[in-house]
C-alpha cells in the first residue's frame, strides 16, 4: 500500500538527466572535431561572461564511462544529451570523421550496458563554423545538411538507438544567436530571425522523413521548444495585447507550425517584410508527424506594453515579491500551465519534460557535501506541478533534469551551476549534490513521499 499522499507518478514515467555537447564534452580540438560557432564566438572578447569557453568544460569527452556511472548510480531511466555536429562532420557536410561517430557509439554502449536509454539531440547549438560562414540558419541549405547528418547519426546509431530529438529550443537559436546577439553567431539582424526560425524549423521536418528512411527499426522522433506563460502585467488592453505578442514571438512561433502545419497569422503580419516566403510544402513538412513534443520549462514571463521595443512593443517586466534564482523567476505553477495549454491547443501523442532546473551558486562545504537545497525545493514543487498534470490527464511521459553535471551556461559562463553533480572546474572532481541523492529517492519510489513535500528543513 503506497503511503497516504503519496504522489505516486505511472508505472512507465521515464526519470532522467540531460546535457548538452558544447557544454561538457569539452575536447574541442581532439579526435578531428571541427569548429563549431560556439568555438568562434567564446574566443571573441567580451562574448561571454570572464572569457570562459568550452575548450575543457566539464572534460565529459574523456570522463563520459564515470559520468554514466554517476547517472546510473543515482538510478535514472534516461540520458538526454546531444551530438556535437562538428565532431561528425567537421565542415558540416561532406566527409565523416569516424572519430567522432566512434565517441557516440562508446557513450551509447556503456549507456545500454547500464539499462539507461539514450536520447540523443542532434542540434544544441553548435553548428559547424563551416556552415556559418555559408550563411547558416538563414540560409535554406543549412536545413539540408541537417537532414543529411542526421542520416549519417541514424545510419551509425539507429540499431541501438530508438528516441532521438531533432532540435533543443529553436526560439533561442533564432532570438538569442540572430536578433540580440547574445548567443552565438552573435547576430542582431531582425530579418535573419524569422528566417532562421524557419529554417531550423523546415530542417527538423527534413531530417524526421531522412532519419525514418534510414532507420534500420521504428524510431520515436521528437522536437524540443521550449516554453514559457506569458502574462499580461495587467488587465489594461495594451497589456493584454503585448502579452499576445509575445506569446505569439516566444511560443506560438515554433508550435503552430510542428503541430498545426501554419504560421500565426498575427506573426506573418507582425514581421511584415522581415518575415521569409511561406511555401506551403515546407509548412507540411514541418508538420510531419512526430511521436512525441520534449518541452523545456524554466519560468513564465510577465510582459507589458512598451512602444519603445521595436517590433514587439512589449518587455519584461519582474513582478515585486516573487522569488527569483540566479537567472528567472520561480514559478512552478507555470509548469501546470505549460502541459495543460499545449495538450490543449496541440494535442501533441506524448510529451516529456526534457528541461526543468535552476541555478544556484553551490559550493562544498567543509565536509565535502553540497547543500543545495534550493535545487530541492524547486525540483520538488516542480514535480508537484507534473503530476497535477497528469492527474488533469496530459500525457506526460517523463521529466529529465538539467543538468546532470555543473556545465557551462552560454553567454553566462561557469558562473551557472544547474547540476544534480558539483563539478570542480580546477580539479574535474565529481561529487553528487544532495539534490542529486534526493532525486535519486524519488526514482526509486517513483513519485513523492509526504515527507519531501513538507517543507524541506536543512539537515
Ligand atoms: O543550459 C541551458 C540549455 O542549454 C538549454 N536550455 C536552458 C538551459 C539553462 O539555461
Amino acid at each position: 500500500m503506497p503511503e497516504q499522499g503519496f504522489l505516486a507518478f505511472p508505472d512507465d514515467f521515464i526519470w532522467g538527466v540531460a546535457s548538452s555537447a558544447y557544454q561538457i564534452e569539452g575536447a574541442a580540438d581532439e579526435d578531428g572535431r571541427g569548429l563549431s560557432i560556439w568555438d568562434t564566438f567564446c574566443h571573441k572578447p567580451g562574448a561571454v561572461y570572464k572569457g570562459h569557453t568550452g575548450d575543457v568544460a566539464a572534460d565529459h569527452y574523456h570522463r563520459f564511462a564515470e559520468d554514466v556511472d554517476l547517472i546510473a548510480s543515482l538510478g535514472m531511466h534516461a540520458y538526454r544529451f546531444s551530438i556535437a555536429w562538428p565532431r561528425i562532420l567537421p565542415e558540416g557536410r561532406g566527409s565523416i570523421n569516424q572519430k567522432g561517430i566512434d565517441f557516440y557509439n562508446r557513450l551509447v554502449d556503456v549507456l545500454l550496458e547500464r539499462d539507461i536509454i539514450p536520447m540523443p539531440t542532434l542540434y544544441h547549438w553548435d553548428l559547424p563554423q563551416a556552415l556559418q560562414d555559408t550563411g547558416g540558419w538563414k540560409k535554406r541549405d543549412t536545413a539540408k545538411h541537417f537532414a543529411d547528418y542526421a542520416q549519417v547519426m541514424v545510419e551509425a546509431l539507429g540499431d541501438r538507438v530508438t528516441r532521438w530529438i531533432t532540435h533543443n529550443e529553436p526560439f533561442v537559436v533564432a532570438v538569442l544567436g540572430h536578433f540580440t546577439g547574445e548567443h552565438a553567431p552573435g547576430i542582431q539582424d531582425p530579418f535573419a530571425t524569422f528566417h532562421t526560425a524557419y529554417h531550423v524549423l523546415l530542417s527538423h521536418g527534413l531530417a524526421v522523413e531522412a532519419m525514418r528512411a534510414a532507420a534500420p527499426q521504428p524510431l520515436q522522433i521528437g522536437i524540443t521548444l521550449d516554453y514559457n506563460p506569458i502574462h499580461p502585467a495587467s488587465e489594461r488592453e495594451e497589456d493584454l495585447a503585448a502579452a499576445r505578442r509575445f506569446d505569439g514571438v516566444r511560443n506560438r512561433l515554433y508550435f503552430e507550425p510542428v503541430f498545426l502545419g501554419r504560421f500565426p497569422e498575427d506573426m506573418i503580419r507582425l514581421f511584415g517584410a522581415l518575415a521569409p516566403e511561406v511555401r506551403p510544402d515546407d509548412l507540411a513538412m514541418m508538420n510531419t508527424p512526430i511521436e512525441f513534443l520534449g518541452v523545456n520549462y524554466y519560468t513564465r514571463m510577465v510582459v507589458r506594453h512598451d512602444s519603445s521595443t521595436p517590433l514587439i512593443e512589449a518587455v519584461e517586466i519582474q513582478p515585486q515579491g516573487r522569488e527569483y534564482s540566479m537567472m528567472w523567476e520561480i514559478y512552478p505553477e507555470g509548469l501546470h500551465e505549460m502541459l495543460m495549454r499545449i495538450w490543449r491547443d496541440y494535442q501533441p501523442p506524448a510529451i516529456y519534460i526534457t528541461e526543468n532546473g535552476i541555478p544556484v551558486p553551490d559550493d562544498l562545504d567543509h565536509d565535502g557535501k553540497v547543500r543545495d537545497y534550493r535545487r530541492i525545493r524547486y525540483l520538488r514543487d516542480h514535480l508537484i506541478q507534473a503530476h497535477r498534470a497528469i492527474q488533469s490527464g496530459v500525457p506526460l511521459k517523463g521529466y529529465l533534469h538539467w543538468s546532470i553535471l555543473d556545465n557551462f551556461e552560454w553567454a553566462l559562463g561557469y558562473r551557472m551551476r544547474f547540476g544534480l553533480v558539483y563539478v570542480d572546474f580546477e580539479t574535474l572532481e565529481r561529487t553528487v549534490k544532495m539534490s542529486g541523492h534526493w532525486f535519486a529517492q524519488v526514482v526509486r519510489r517513483n513519485g513523492l513521499a509526504p515527507a519531501e513535500r513538507a517543507p524541506f528543513l536543512p539537515e
